[in-house]
């Protein structure tokens, strides 16, 4: 559910800014974490994934080789509201795409891609959220 979706990501978006400094991720880059749903959204900056594999292990969601911990990634999401309806699903979605790169040796070039095959999917699937949705949201909060 789309809403879910946009939950979720505010949520992991929390832990951008901690994660700005370490990943060297200007506010030009990426200046909100919501920005990943634009449709003109362009995963071309290694340092973005440098700041989702940050933010993962901020939240716990990394294995020691830097995959996702399909549990901890599971109960993450099932914090939200309503998260059970798109945990399992997403966590499907993330694997498939983890495979799909996993040859890839470099971290937070491996982990850009999946992030970006991940919203793929999510768009593929009708998972993604709007970005009137992201935003209205953001400034509410
Ligand atoms: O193998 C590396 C696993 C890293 C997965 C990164 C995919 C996440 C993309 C970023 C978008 C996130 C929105 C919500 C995430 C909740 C887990």
């Amino acid at each position: 559910d789309v809403n879910v979706m946009k939950d979720v990501t505010l949520g992991f978006g929390q832990a951008l800014e901690k994660c700005r400094e370490e990943s060297q991720l200007s506010e030009e880059k990426m200046e909100e974490f919501f920005h990943f749903w634009r449709d003109d959204f362009k995963f071309e900056h290694r340092e973005l994934g440098c700041a989702i594999q940050c933010m993962s292990r901020h939240f716990n969601l990394l294995t020691d080789s830097s995959r996702m911990h399909h549990e901890n990634t599971e109960q993450f999401i099932q914090s939200f509201p309503n998260g059970q309806v798109i945990a399992r699903k997403m966590v499907e979605l993330i694997h498939g795409c983890e495979k799909q790169h996993d040859l890839k040796e470099d971290h937070c070039w491996r982990i850009l891609h999946v992030a970006e095959c991940f919203k793929q999917a999510c768009v593929d699937g009708g998972l993604a959220p709007t970005m009137e949705m992201m935003i209205t949201e953001f400034i509410m909060e």
